[in-house]
């Protein structure tokens, strides 16, 4: 069984986040998300989250292409979380690309293309908008 590991905040879930899971499970059969918690969000990411990690994690758990949620509690966590979990594959979109060629010691090193157009902060801005 080829097992996959991505890593995101999936604040707001959207068609761009769906893009990337379904891909990243084309990839093997087995697919874990490390879910960034809150607290990981706003201190290392410096951005809340709409939903709670709980919500969040409730509405990754829903998706078909999802077979475990853990939790990323910190930048150094994916060599440990590779071993640990027997990862073949991590995979992440493009706009991390080089970041995490590291693991490529551990395991193959996917970086897919970001679905254009689509992104948390900008529905946050349009429904800002929206209220005016
Ligand atoms: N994504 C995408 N297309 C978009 C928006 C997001 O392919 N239009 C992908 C991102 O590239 C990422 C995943 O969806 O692979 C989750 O996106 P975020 O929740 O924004 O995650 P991010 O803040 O990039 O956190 O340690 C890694 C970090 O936790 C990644």
């Amino acid at each position: 069984m080829k097992r996959v590991i991505t890593y995101g905040t999936f604040d707001l879930i959207h068609y761009g986040h769906i893009n990337l899971l379904r891909r990243a499970k084309a990839l093997g059969d087995y697919l874990i998300v490390g879910l960034s918690t809150d607290e990981f969000n706003w201190n290392e990411k410096h951005k809340v989250s709409f939903f709670s990690y709980e919500q969040r994690k409730e509405l990754l758990e829903a998706i078909r292409y999802v077979d475990l949620v853990i939790p990323e509690e910190n930048w150094d966590q994916k060599s440990k979380d590779v071993k640990e979990y027997h990862i073949d594959t991590f995979v992440i979109g493009d706009d991390w690309k080089g970041k995490f060629d590291f693991l490529k010691e551990d395991c193959e090193v996917v970086y897919l293309p970001r679905t254009p157009e689509i992104s948390t902060s900008q529905i946050k801005a349009e429904l800002k908008g929206s209220d005016n």
